[in-house]
């Protein structure tokens, strides 16, 4: 008779359903839907304030990043930190630890689940980075006609630029608004990294090959220059200035340092 067969175990549902309703998860639940939304309202209001002001589009799209990446560690990082409130508020000095429960190494759904959801974040990550890059390097070949040539050298411990079109060098990198620019980076000695904040682009900087970069300053501003490759004693120290400017305040400037307007 088929009632002799009835298979009673619990199934996953049901045994779900059970954990739920443990005081334990309930509260562990409800801290990471806490420390969750905390993250996400940071990411998302916050973040971009606590960043550098942005003076490019490409600046614009890194802080776009920042924010989706947080949003994305914020279910994970909420629910580590759940347990962690859990275990501090109900933890006493001299409790036994509970054993171990069952592995889940056999649990196909628990895995699954698991691999599933990593290889979604993953995924998402590679896809958009890959995407935001080719939309960079789109534009940059778009606007190399038209753009601007600084030769940034890096040394240990100073950046200096030179405007090969306007026969001007400078240590503080002065730039006009609206102008695409390239910008060829080498170094004379170690590996450096050129890295001007508010422009939201790095390049290496190599002793035996250029490497290039592009972006359009779209916004009047200061710019902070900085090394993001330790070099050397002085790293921390090799940082400069410099600024977006109207187009004709570049040119005053190009002309006071005798250079010639291109
Ligand atoms: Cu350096």
């Amino acid at each position: 008779m088929s009632e002799h067969n009835v298979d009673l175990k619990p199934t996953p549902g049901d045994r779900f359903t059970t954990f739920l309703k443990r005081k334990d998860i309930r509260e562990t639940l409800a801290w990471a839907a806490f420390y969750t939304a905390g993250f996400v309202v940071l990411g998302g209001v916050f973040y971009t304030k606590w960043m550098p002001i942005s003076l490019s589009t490409d600046m614009k799209s890194i802080e776009r990043l920042m924010v989706i990446f947080t949003w994305i560690s914020a279910p994970v990082c909420g629910l580590v930190l759940s347990i962690a409130t859990y275990t501090f508020r109900h933890g006493t000095r001299g409790d036994v630890p509970p054993e171990d429960g069952p592995p889940i190494r056999t649990n196909f759904l628990g895995v699954a689940s698991f691999g599933a959801m990593a290889g979604i974040l993953c995924l998402t990550a590679v896809v958009y980075g890959l995407i935001e890059m080719n939309s960079a390097s789109e534009a940059a070949a778009k606007d190399a006609p038209s753009a601007l040539i600084v030769e940034v050298t890096g040394s240990q411990w100073v950046w200096s630029f030179n405007y090969p079109a306007q026969g001007v060098s400078s240590n503080e990198l002065m730039l006009p608004k609206g102008q695409p620019v390239i910008f060829k980076i080498h170094s004379v000695d170690v590996n450096h990294s050129f890295w001007p904040v508010q422009l939201g682009i790095k390049a290496d900087a190599n002793h035996f090959q250029t490497t290039s970069v592009t972006t359009t300053p779209n916004k009047l501003g200061r710019l902070d220059v900085k090394c993001a490759e330790l070099c050397g004693l002085y790293h921390a120290y090799m940082e400069t200035e410099g600024a977006v400017v109207e187009p004709a305040d570049f040119n005053n400037w190009v002309t006071q340092n005798g250079g010639h307007s291109a």
